[in-house]
C-alpha cells in the first residue's frame, strides 16, 4: 500500500531459470506446485528472496528438496536461508487457491465454467509465489489436471508435448513453452471449448496451426478474428520483417474479462467482444476494432514478448509502439489515401477526446510515469495513444523506411531482453544518425517524461507589399501535478500554405524546437491560407485565430484530409462555443448561420468525397470535446447546444439527408470494407437527423422508415442504426423497436450490452435517463460482476452521457458513488476505471462542483478501498 517510484527501480537479486507449474484444477480449491530453478544474482549484494503472493494459502516450501525456514511478511514469502554461492538451487512451493471466489478477474479465475487467467501486470502473483516483475524472464512448462468431462480443453503457453488419461475421469495436458516470458505473460485456459483452425505456411516455408477457442454456440462468429489473425501475420512479416515465432498460436475467448484482450505467448484471451462477430450480431465498428485488436495483441508477441519492458513505468514501450503498429496495420489494410484518412481522424478523435482530458486533469502522468500506487491505474489513453503518437512523431522524424530500419536495430540490439523507453528510441536514433530525431534525441525524450498536452499558438503575418508571409509558431505547455514548470518540447509541424484558389503554394515539416520560432515563406502573389499540423503531425493543441473564410476555404481545398476534416470541426466549434457563452440564449433559440450550413451542405453532396468522410465532418463535435474548450463547464447547456446544433442542422439540410439516406443505404450482401461501413455510416448518420427532424415537426414518415429499416435489416449495423435513430431522437416508436430487439437476442450477451448501452447513453430528457439507468441496474440481464454489462450500464451513463449524468439534484454522482463502492468490493480494476468518469470536477459549474467534490470525498471517505479507487479519488481531490 505505498507509491512506488521509477528512481528506485533495482535489478532482482535472484533470477528464475526454469519453473515447473502442475495444477490441479478445481473451482474451488486448485493446487499448484512450482518448481523453480532459482539463483543469485552476481551483481546484486546478496539479501534474502523476497517472492510476490496474494490470496494464496501456503502449504509447503522445499529447497533442493528440503523443508526450509520461511516468513511472511505481508504479501511476500521471505526465504532467508539459502543456499551460498551462484550455482541454481531447487525451489518448491506448494499452494492452494479459490478461482471461483475470484471476482477481480485477475490471477486464475472461473467464467461460465472454464478457467482462465489474466497475469498482466501482477496476477501471477495470485497463482504461486514468484519475482512477479517483468525482467524476471523464465522457461516454462506446465502440466494442467482436470476433470475430462468438464475441462476437456486444457491450454498453456507454446508447445503441448504430453498428455493422458489419469484416474477418476481426470486427465492431463502438458505444455512447454520455448520461449523464455515475464510472469505476466503466463496463461492457462481449461474448459468446454471448441476451436476453429488453420494451417498456414509463412513466407520462410514455416508450418503453423492457428486456433481460436470459444463456447461450442460462438464458433460461426470467429470467422473474421481468424482473417484478422491472418492477417497480421502476414503484415508483420511484410513490413517490419517480423514472422511468427511459434508452431501453434491460440487464441481464445471469454465473457468475463477487465480490459479487452491479453497477448499471453502464444496463447491470447480475449473479451468475447473483441473477438465474435458476425453480421447479425456485431456492427462494423465491431469488426474493425476485433481487426485492430487481434493485430494489437499479434504484434505485442515481438514488441513485448520477444522484447519486454524492465519494469512497469516502461509500460508504453510496448504499448505505445503496438497501439502505433496497430494503427498502421488498420491503415494500411485500409489501402485508399482517403480511407487511411478516416482512419487516422478516428484515432485523433480518441486522443482528443479522452488523452487531452486526462493529461489536463488529477491522473495527468507522463508517458513514462515516475510514480505510482497501483500498476492497474495506468494502462491508460496516455501510455498507449499518446504513446503511440511518441512513436508516430519518431518515424515522422525519421522517415517510414528510417523507422523500419531502427526497429531492425531495436530487434538486433535488444532480442530476449526486458529494456526501458530510453533504449527504444536510442535504436531508432542510432539507425537513422543523420536525422533531426538523432541530433535532437535528448529534447525529443521530454515526450516521455514531461506530461501535459503542450499548446502551439500560430499566428500569421502578411506583407502583401513584398509578397511574403511570416508564421510565428510559440509553444508552451501547462503545469501537471508535480511538473510546474515544463522545458520545450520537439513538435513536427506538418504545414502547407493554401491559396484562396486552392492552389498549394508551400508544404514542409517544420520541426519546432524553440519556445518560439519565425517561418517565412516568399514569393506569394495572395495572402495564403496556412494548413498546420497536417495529419495531426504531434499530439498538441493548435491555437490559431481563424476566420471563417479560412476555415471555409481549407474545408473546400485543403489537399490534407486531416486538415479538411478539421476546418469543418472548427466552423462547429466556434459555433458551439459562442451559443454557449451567449448569455440568455435559450438553445431552442439558437440559430446557425447561412454559410455554415451551406458548407455542410457542400460536404454532405461533394462528388468526390467518400462517405466515411462525410460522416465524420457532418458530426460535430463531441459534448465531451466542446466541454474540454472551456474554462467553466455546464454539462446541461453544452448538451442542449449541442442537440439544438444537429437539430437545425437536420431541418435546415433535410432533403440532403434524404437524398444522403437514399442513396447510401444499398442492401447488397454485406462487407465490412472501408467503403461499404462508409456508406452504412452515413446512411445511419442521415437516418438519425431525419429522425430527429420529424419528431421536431411532428411528423411520422421516418421514424416509421427506421422502425421498417430496424425491422428489415440483413445486418446488425444497419439494424442498430435504426434503432438508435428511433432512441436518440425520442420517437414514441423506440420503446417497441427496444423491446423487438431485446426479444430478438436475448440468447446473445454482446448484443445485450448494446441495448443496455444504447438506453444508458440516450440523450436525456427532462432528467428521464438516471431513473431509467436504476432500473436498468435492476433488470434480469443485469450483472455487476460481468465487466462488460457493467460497463455498458454505468460507464455508459456515468462517462458518456454528460447531459444525463451531471443533474442539477446530482443524483448522478450519488449513483457514481454507490456503484464505485460497490464495484471496489468485487473488482478493483473496473470499479477505478468508473471511478475516472470525475477526474474532470474542478471544470464543473457550480453547483455542480461542490456536489461532485462530495461525492468523491464519499469514496475516498471509505476505510476498506482498494490501492486502485484510493489512488483515483486521493489524485482527485488533491
Ligand atoms: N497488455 C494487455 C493489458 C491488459 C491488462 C492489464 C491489466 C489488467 C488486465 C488486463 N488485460 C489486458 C492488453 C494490451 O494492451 O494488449
Ligand atoms: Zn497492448
Amino acid at each position: 500500500n505505498h507509491v512506488i517510484y521509477r528512481a528506485d527501480y533495482q535489478a532482482p537479486a535472484y533470477w528464475i531459470e526454469t519453473v515447473e507449474l502442475c495444477f490441479d484444477l478445481d473451482p474451488v480449491k486448485t493446487r499448484v506446485l512450482n518448481r523453480m530453478k532459482v539463483r543469485r544474482n552476481p551483481e546484486v549484494a546478496a539479501q534474502p528472496l523476497r517472492l510476490d503472493g496474494e490470496e494464496l494459502n501456503l502449504a509447503r516450501v522445499l529447497v533442493n528438496g528440503q523443508g526450509t525456514s520461511f516468513k511472511l511478511d505481508g504479501n511476500q514469502l521471505v526465504l532467508e536461508n539459502l543456499p551460498e554461492g551462484h550455482e541454481p538451487f531447487e525451489l518448491e512451493i506448494f499452494t492452494t487457491c479459490a478461482p471461483a471466489k475470484n471476482t477481480k478477474l485477475m490471477g486464475l479465475y472461473t467464467s461460465n465454467d472454464s478457467f482462465f487467467t489474466q497475469c498482466e501486470a501482477e496476477g501471477f502473483r495470485r497463482i504461486t509465489y514468484f519475482l512477479d516483475r517483468p525482467d524476471v524472464m523464465a522457461s516454462y512448462t506446465v502440466t494442467l489436471r482436470a476433470d475430462k468431462k468438464k475441462y476437456p480443453v486444457l491450454l498453456s503457453n507454446g508447445n503441448l508435448v504430453d498428455q493422458g488419461e489419469l484416474e477418476d475421469g481426470r486427465h492431463f495436458a502438458k505444455w512447454v513453452d520455448p520461449h523464455r516470458k515475464p510472469s505476466y505473460l503466463f496463461a492457462l485456459v481449461a474448459g468446454q471449448l471448441v476451436a476453429r483452425e488453420q494451417r498456414i505456411t509463412a513466407r520462410n516455408g514455416r508450418e503453423h496451426l492457428l486456433q481460436i477457442f470459444v463456447r461450442p454456440g460462438d464458433l460461426d462468429k470467429t470467422e473474421h478474428a481468424m482473417n484478422s489473425l491472418m492477417a497480421s501475420i502476414a503484415w508483420d512479416e511484410a513490413r517490419f520483417g517480423l514472422p511468427l515465432d511459434l508452431e501453434r498460436f491460440m487464441i481464445v475467448a471469454t465473457s468475463d474479462f477487465n480490459m479487452g484482450a491479453m497477448e499471453n505467448k502464444g496463447l491470447n484471451i480475449f473479451n468475447t467482444k473483441l473477438l465474435l462477430a458476425s453480421q447479425a450480431t456485431a456492427t462494423d465498428m465491431d469488426f474493425l476494432n476485433i481487426e485492430s485488436v487481434v493485430g494489437h495483441e499479434y504484434f505485442h508477441n515481438w514488441t513485448g514478448n520477444r522484447i519486454t519492458c524492465r519494469d512497469w513505468f516502461q509500460l508504453s514501450l510496448k504499448e505505445g509502439l503496438t497501439v502505433f503498429r496497430d494503427q498502421e496495420f488498420s491503415m494500411d489494410l485500409a489501402g485508399s489515401p482517403s480511407a487511411r484518412a478516416v482512419k487516422r481522424i478516428e484515432d485523433v478523435r480518441v486522443l482528443r477526446t479522452a488523452q487531452f482530458p486526462e493529461d489536463a486533469g488529477p491522473m495527468a502522468h507522463p508517458v513514462r510515469p515516475d510514480q505510482y500506487l497501483e500498476i492497474n491505474n495506468f494502462y491508460t489513453v496516455t501510455i498507449y495513444e499518446k504513446g503511440a503518437e511518441v512513436v508516430r512523431m519518431m518515424q515522422t522524424l525519421v522517415g517510414r523506411e528510417g523507422f523500419a530500419a531502427g526497429m531492425k536495430l531495436y530487434f538486433e540490439r535488444h532480442d530476449g531482453q526486458a529494456v526501458t523507453c530510453d533504449d527504444f528510441a536510442q535504436a531508432i536514433a542510432d539507425a537513422n544518425p543523420g536525422s533531426q530525431l538523432a541530433a535532437l534525441l535528448p529534447q525529443f525524450k521530454r515526450w516521455y517524461s514531461q506530461a501535459g498536452t503542450p499548446r502551439v499558438k500560430a499566428s500569421g503575418h502578411w506583407d502583401a507589399a513584398t509578397g511574403s508571409y511570416t508564421l510565428t509558431l510559440a509553444q508552451s505547455c501547462a503545469p501537471t501535478p508535480g511538473q510546474p514548470d515544463k522545458d520545450p518540447f520537439v513538435i513536427p509541424v506538418a504545414l502547407g500554405l493554401v491559396g484562396a484558389d486552392g492552389q498549394e503554394t508551400a508544404s514542409r515539416l517544420h520541426v519546432l524546437t524553440q519556445a518560439s520560432e519565425t517561418l517565412s515563406f516568399t514569393g506569394l502573389a495572395a495572402e495564403p491560407v496556412p494548413s498546420i499540423l497536417r495529419g495531426f503531425s504531434a499530439p498538441v493543441i493548435l491555437d490559431i485565430e481563424y476566420t471563417d473564410a479560412q476555415l471555409l476555404a481549407l474545408l473546400a481545398h485543403d489537399s490534407d484530409p486531416f486538415n479538411r476534416w478539421e476546418a469543418g470541426q472548427r466552423l462547429g466549434l466556434a459555433r458551439a462555443l459562442g451559443f454557449i457563452a451567449q448569455e440568455g440564449l435559450a438553445p431552442a433559440a439558437l440559430q446557425l448561420d447561412a454559410p455554415y450550413v451551406e458548407a455542410m451542405r457542400s460536404v454532405l453532396r461533394h462528388p468526390q468525397l467518400d462517405a466515411a468522410f462525410k460522416d465524420l465532418a457532418l458530426t460535430l463535435p463531441s459534448e465531451t470535446y466542446i466541454a474540454e474548450q472551456l474554462p467553466v463547464v455546464d454539462p446541461q447547456r453544452v448538451h442542449a447546444v449541442r442537440e439544438a446544433m444537429r437539430l437545425q442542422l437536420a431541418l435546415a439540410l433535410r432533403e440532403d439527408w434524404e437524398w444522403a439516406y437514399e442513396a447510401h443505404k444499398d442492401n447488397g450482401a454485406y462487407q465490412p470494407d472501408p467503403v461499404s461501413v462508409g456508406r452504412r455510416a452515413l446512411a445511419g448518420l442521415a437516418l438519425t437527423h431525419l429522425c430527429v427532424a420529424a419528431v421536431h415537426q411532428g411528423d411520422t414518415v421516418w421514424p416509421g422508415k427506421a422502425l421498417q429499416r430496424f425491422k428489415d435489416a440483413s445486418n446488425m449495423t444497419d439494424r442498430f442504426n435504426a434503432l438508435s435513430a428511433l432512441v436518440i431522437s425520442g420517437h414514441p416508436l423506440a420503446a417497441n423497436a427496444l423491446q423487438r430487439f431485446h426479444a430478438m437476442f436475448r440468447h446473445e450477451p454482446l448484443v445485450l450490452d448494446k441495448w443496455f448501452a444504447l438506453q444508458a447513453g440516450a440523450p436525456d430528457r427532462g432528467g428521464n435517463i438516471l431513473p431509467l439507468v436504476r432500473q436498468l441496474v435492476q433488470h434480469p440481464d443485469f450483472s455487476l460482476r460481468n465487466p462488460n454489462r457493467a460497463r455498458s450500464v454505468i460507464t455508459t451513463y456515468c462517462n458518456a452521457n454528460p447531459g444525463g449524468f451531471h443533474r442539477a439534484d446530482a443524483a448522478g454522482y450519488v449513483f457514481w458513488s454507490d456503484k464505485v463502492i460497490e464495484l471496489d468490493a468485487m473488482n478493483p480494476q473496473v470499479a477505478a476505471r468508473l471511478a475516472r468518469a470525475m477526474d474532470r470536477w474542478r471544470k464543473l459549474a457550480e453547483p455542480l462542483r461542490s456536489a461532485a467534490r462530495e461525492a468523491i470525498a464519499r469514496v475516498a471517505a471509505r476505510p476498506e478501498l482498494s490501492n486502485d479507487v484510493r489512488e483515483v479519488v486521493t489524485r482527485a481531490l488533491a
